[in-house]
């Protein structure tokens, strides 16, 4: 948009240059630091949803970043919105997701007065972005800009954070667009692919595990052809079941908290293990137990779009510095003079025998079997989002993901991530169900979203985990301090009359019969709705109860 001195403001090249690579949806909370952006928003086609808390924001683009390996857009005022904001990015960080993060400033003239809440982004983020930088000259935002968006989505994705002083945002410059950024494929080169193919074809036993970003569904496709073709087979991270159809007959399970014990028997029994895409951090890694450290004791390979994150923990045998996308189209031309003997029946049949009924539980609803259920009528295409809880080891247990980008959650364990990410989804893909697991701890870290979500007519479904508890840290008190029960309990509000107030549906189920009416009422609703199951604290994992975990630390303690 050009005014009638054919020059445009530094905020219309800037709402210019989002569009020009290829920006849909931004969110942000406003603040008078950024106006000058706001009202070049005004006449854009851009989808700019306006959230209640800046987290909630940062949350919702990182999202988007997670699901479609395209930078997400936020834009925050200053001091306490950049702050509040944090929480998004350091999750763009953990889960290596592309985001720009744009940060009102105050005007150049009063810089380093610490003015009216000022703050040195560079400073105060430059650990945690990939990069955090201000710009000082109108006439080099399209250059700078560019470079957030190479910056944020390429090698290993993470967040970047741009501050845009409001005086500078009002000048007026006459600069030419910069090109739209493009997504660069870090290929593998063939004598990695040669040495690949002679460990495959020397293993006895070789897994493959999967995490981490810079995937799409065609590389999910082809991963499957590959591990199908040759019997191989391959397990998940932590949050990372959609990158792999949990149906498939290769599949091997979650690699998460609490895997299956078989599982974890597999992989240190395997003679290859091959990751790919993920850092195997410190939850894949079961505290990083796994594997030695430097050296695993088993052929290691590791295929990561990130060189720097190549040999930063283990050293492989070989490593592959490719992205998945990548890497796997090179896999579909692997050329094997013996080719692998893999077995993924006993595999998958183990992931079928741990997943398949829900385990016994104290309490009249059992989450597992609500989880199962829903894993037989929801849409394939259904996206589940959620936070972090002792909750969401039913979602990772007894869900079975077929897509990419179905499950959208925080390998960083971040609470309050499920209700931005499901608003987030919503928006991006409004013809699809979209459902939000959260706990009532969880719940309320961004619950205020709720109301984001009926401004914009965002039908979703959150699911509430009522155990009264922040059950995880309760879990963890009662193996260390048993009996001693401190600053766990929350006395919560009436969940469903919550919704009710944000003009959403509510309901309250009390035993597992009752879901599937209270789920069709929700559905029928045509509103965001709040599902609130009553769960017995006692049913605080799948596999065993709080009493039971406080016995046996009781036990142990007598020792
Ligand atoms: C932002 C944030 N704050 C604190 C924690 C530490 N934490 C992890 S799980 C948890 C409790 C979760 O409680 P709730 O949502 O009720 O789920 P439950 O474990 O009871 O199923 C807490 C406090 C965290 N992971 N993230
Ligand atoms: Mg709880």
């Amino acid at each position: 948009m050009r005014g009638k001195d054919n020059l445009r403001s530094a905020a219309e090249v800037l709402v210019d240059q989002l569009r020009i690579h290829g920006v849909r949806h931004v969110f942000c909370v406003p603040g008078e630091s950024y106006l000058a952006v706001l009202d070049a928003f005004h006449d854009s086609d851009l989808s700019v949803t306006v959230c209640r808390q800046e987290g909630g924001a940062a949350m919702m683009a990182e999202a988007i970043g997670k699901v479609t390996g395209r930078p997400g857009v936020c834009f925050v005022t200053r001091g306490p919105g950049a702050t509040n904001a944090a929480h998004g990015i350091h999750i763009a960080r953990q889960d290596s997701s592309p985001l720009v993060m744009f940060v009102g400033q105050v005007a150049r003239d009063t810089r380093e007065r610490e003015a009216f809440q000022e703050l040195d982004y560079r400073a105060v983020f430059g650990s945690m972005a990939k990069w955090a930088t201000e710009i000082d000259d109108p006439a080099r935002v399209p250059e700078i800009v560019s470079r957030a968006f190479y910056t944020a989505a390429n090698g290993r994705p993470g967040p970047v954070v741009v501050a845009i002083p409001e005086d500078m945002l009002v000048e007026r410059v006459a600069v030419a667009d910069a090109p739209p950024f493009t997504p660069i494929e870090t290929s593998p080169g063939p004598t990695e692919m040669s040495r690949l193919a002679e460990m495959l074809g020397a293993a006895r036993a070789p897994m493959m595990v999967l995490g981490g970003s810079r995937w799409s569904q065609e590389a999910c496709d082809r991963l499957a052809r590959f591990a199908e073709k040759y019997a191989l087979p391959v397990c998940t991270t932590f949050r990372r079941g959609h990158l792999f159809d949990q149906t498939h007959l290769c599949y091997a399970g979650d690699l998460g908290i609490g895997p299956n014990p078989k599982l974890l028997e597999r992989i240190k029994s395997s003679d290859l293990v091959i990751v790919i895409g993920g850092r195997l951090g410190e939850l894949p890694s079961q505290h990083y137990t796994l594997f030695d450290i430097p050296r695993p004791q088993t052929q290691f390979v590791h295929v990561h779009p990130g060189a720097e994150e190549l040999g930063r923990i283990y050293s492989p045998h070989l490593a592959i510095h490719a992205t998945p996308t990548a890497f796997t189209a090179a896999l579909e031309q692997l050329k094997f003079t013996r080719a692998p003997a893999g077995d993924a029946k006993a595999a998958h049949a183990d992931y079928l025998a741990w997943t398949e009924k829900p385990t016994e539980q104290p309490g009249r609803v059992n989450f597992g079997a609500v989880v199962v259920w829903l894993r037989g009528n929801l849409p394939a295409d259904a996206i589940l989002c959620n936070g972090a809880g002792n909750f969401s080891a039913w979602v990772h247990r007894f869900f079975r993901f077929r897509r990419y980008g179905q499950f959208v959650a925080p390998a960083s364990g971040s609470m309050g991530y499920g209700v931005p990410a499901a608003v987030a989804m919503k928006r991006l893909y409004p013809n699809r169900q979209v459902i939000c697991f959260a706990g009532d701890g969880d719940f309320l870290m961004n619950g205020q979203e709720f109301a984001t979500a009926v401004q914009y007519d965002l039908p979703f479904i959150t699911i509430i985990l009522d155990n009264g508890i922040y059950g995880t840290i309760r879990m963890h008190q009662e193996r260390e301090y048993p009996g001693r029960i401190f600053a766990t309990e929350l006395r919560n509000p009436d969940f469903p009359a919550y919704a009710r107030a944000f003009g959403g549906f509510g309901i309250s189920v009390e035993r597992t019969e009752d879901f599937p009416a209270a789920f069709g009422a929700a559905q029928a609703s045509g509103k965001p709705a709040i599902i609130r199951l009553v769960i017995d604290p006692e049913a605080i994992t799948p596999a065993t109860t709080l009493a039971k975990i406080r016995a046996k630390a009781l036990t142990e303690k007598n020792q």
